[in-house]
């Protein structure tokens, strides 16, 4: 049961807090509520819409599952409806994460558990939702923890984080060392089981690759994956944490550049401004090919990774 306030200045008051009483006594459980929040009003006195409460004011939050707090706004408070939450770029207003949660009292609060990227130029806003209409809050701005970045260095991938090689039993993989997509490129060799010095990711694989430097937008291309025998598609995401999330830069880009004096390996080059985001030490590369396993034909299916450079350490 709702508690009512006592310190009510009004007779008048009074009967509005209780009309509000009916109308919200019996939603069941709280939702999820922020102690921490700055003091809301009553629930007589909500806004027409949503007014983020924190993090406002580009303030830097301090973990990647963030909480953003809200003040409900009128006829959408505790058992009134429901909150979506959504980050989005400062740029295109693109969603990154996003999260609905049952409305609390007053406030209505929620923890992005399954992370928010870091890197980016990233704002916020609730959007208050009954079932029949909706009302959202005005864009916030906030800043996630930055991106530890190491010195740039000579700007080669630096370790492996996790590896997906998925097994075709058709035609195994035996390109599947992850190691050789670090450091300068060096594949060589002849096919088809001869070649060395680079991975295969196969349909859907993928490596997770730790810069230790980051990729900072720059004019122009930021990155550029080397990728031996053709010109195999390849996907490419980045991320500030090992683990993600993971920011789609460009998928499925033929990767058929062709280097002088080089017969084996070739490159496609990538732009951070494409994903709106401005600095990133993680490397998520994914095959682009989608060659079906039971179609396998070589021990090398999918796109081959090289090498990964942060391409303002050199070309
Ligand atoms: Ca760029
Ligand atoms: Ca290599």
């Amino acid at each position: 049961m709702r508690r009512l306030r006592v310190d009510s200045p009004s007779i008048r008051s009074v009967f509005l807090l209780l009309a509000a009483g009916l109308a919200v006594c019996c939603g069941g459980g709280g939702g999820p509520t922020n102690p921490s929040s700055p003091s809301p009003p009553p629930s007589g006195n909500l806004g027409p819409t949503p007014v983020p409460l924190s993090p406002i004011n580009g303030a830097q939050v301090t973990t990647d599952t963030p909480t953003f707090t809200v003040q409900n706004a009128q006829g959408y408070d505790h058992g009134q409806g429901q909150y979506r939450f959504e980050i989005v770029t400062q740029g295109s207003g693109t969603v990154v994460a996003s999260l609905t949660v049952t409305s609390g009292n007053s406030t209505t609060a929620a923890t992005l558990a399954a992370g928010v990227p870091r890197g980016m130029n990233l704002a916020w806003r609730a959007i208050a939702q009954n079932g029949t209409a909706q009302v959202s809050s005005d864009l916030a701005q906030f800043r996630m923890p930055s991106v530890a970045c190491e010195p740039l260095g000579d700007g080669w991938a630096k370790s492996v984080v996790s590896v997906l090689l998925p097994f075709c039993p058709q035609f195994p993989n035996i390109y599947n060392n992850p190691s050789d997509a670090l450091g300068p490129y060096d594949a060589g060799g002849f096919g088809p089981n001869n070649y060395f010095g680079f991975l295969s990711l196969g349909d859907t694989g993928h490596v997770v690759l730790d810069m230790q430097a980051c990729a900072v937008d720059a004019p122009g291309n930021d990155i550029r994956v080397f990728q031996a025998v053709g010109s195999e598609p390849v996907t490419l995401y980045v991320g500030g944490t090992p683990n993600g999330p993971f920011v789609l830069v460009e998928r499925d880009k033929r990767c058929g550049e062709r280097i002088p004096g080089n017969q084996t390996t070739r490159y496609c080059d990538f732009d951070l401004s494409l994903a709106e985001v401005q600095e990133a030490r993680y490397f998520k590369v994914e095959d682009g090919e989608h060659f079906p396993c039971p179609q396998a034909g070589t021990p090398s299916e999918g796109a081959d990774i090289d090498a990964v450079r942060i391409l303002r350490a050199g070309p």
